[in-house]
Parts: C-alpha cells; structure tokens; sequence
C-alpha cells in the first residue's frame, strides 16, 4: 500500500513545473499509485476564476488549492500541485494546511534566462513589454525555497529524467 501526501512544485513560469508533473502523474499511475495534478489550467477557469495576480490574490489562489490538496490526500491521493507560489511565507501557510509530514516541495529550479528565452506563451515579452503587470520575476519577487524537499535543475535534466527523479525521492 502507499499513503497520500502532497508534492508542491513551486518555480518561475515556464520552468517546466506542470509537464514535470503531468509525466510523473502518468508514471505514477502506471505504478498503480492515484495521482492527480493540481496547477494553474485546472484551478483558475474554475474553483479560482475570481483571482488574479497580485499577492494577496495569490496567497488566497493557494490557500484554496491547499484546502482541496488536503481533501484529496483523506483519499489516499498522491496530489501532485504545481503552482509559481512565490514567496516562502505563502508556501509556509501552504505546508500549515496539509500538514509537515505530508507535504513535499519540490523547487523547480530553472534560471529566469532559460524561462524567458523559452517564453512558450509570450507572456515574457508582454511582462518586458509593461503590457503584463506583476509577472513573476520581471516586476514581481520569486523567493526560491532555502530547504527544499527536492531541487530539480532542470537545465541538466530531461523531463523524463526529473520526472523519474521526483517519483524515486518519494517516500511511497
Ligand atoms: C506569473 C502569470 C501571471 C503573472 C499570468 N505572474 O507559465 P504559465 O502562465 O502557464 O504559469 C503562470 C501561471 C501562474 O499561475 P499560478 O496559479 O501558478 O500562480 S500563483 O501560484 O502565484 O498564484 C503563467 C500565468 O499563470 N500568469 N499572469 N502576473 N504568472
């Protein structure tokens, strides 16, 4: 048997967190473990559509996210959440929510060159540009996790690789 816990990717946009988490989630269930991605796509068309941007509307975009990772995790989930979470603090009131013992970050650690060099959605060039306020990184603060349950550096690794190494480091 396997017991349910959270795995929080935090990292800038476009420093690979949902496809990470997307092909550990597949890898997962070929594994027989019930995994279930939580990120962005999924979260603000629906539970979250009245938030945005700013701190304040971020700390409540995660607070919420928690609440429902928590849930799942009563299941016996696997939830793999992947979300920019950008300071500690927020990422602090996170962990008080699930609780210490189940709860793994994971620190998609990506150089904000390599993010805004990739720039998959152009939101880079708009945030440079001034026409994107409070983007992460460019006009509002990334504070990379001090004691990280894992650190990915993603530019030395594949996805297939970080994916297979997030799965490995989990105590299942
Ligand atoms: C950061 C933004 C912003 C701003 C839109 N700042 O690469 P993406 O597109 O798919 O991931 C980013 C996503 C961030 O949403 P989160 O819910 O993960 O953020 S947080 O945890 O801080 O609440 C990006 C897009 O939304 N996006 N505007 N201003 N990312």
């Amino acid at each position: 048997g396997h017991r349910g816990g959270v795995v929080w990717m935090t990292g800038l946009s476009g420093s690979g967190k949902s496809t990470i988490a997307a092909a550990a989630e597949r890898k997962l269930f070929e594994r027989g473990i019930f995994a279930q991605v939580l990120d962005g796509d999924n979260v603000r068309h629906g539970l979250n559509a009245n938030l945005g941007f700013s701190l304040e509307d971020r700390v409540e975009n995660t607070r919420r996210v928690a609440e429902v990772a928590k849930l799942f995790v009563q299941t016996g989930c696997l939830v793999i959440c992947s979300f920019v979470s950008p300071t500690r603090e927020l990422r602090a009131a996170v962990q008080a929510i699930i609780g210490a013992e189940d709860f793994f970050e994971v620190y998609v650690n990506t150089p904000l060159e390599i993010c805004e060099r990739r720039d998959v959605k152009g939101l880079y060039a708009k945030a440079r540009a001034g026409e994107l306020k409070n983007f992460t990184g460019i006009d509002s603060p990334y504070e990379a996790p001090e004691h990280p349950f894992l650190d990915l550096k993603t530019a030395e690794l594949t996805i297939d690789q970080a994916a297979d190494i997030l799965i490995e480091s989990l105590p299942l």
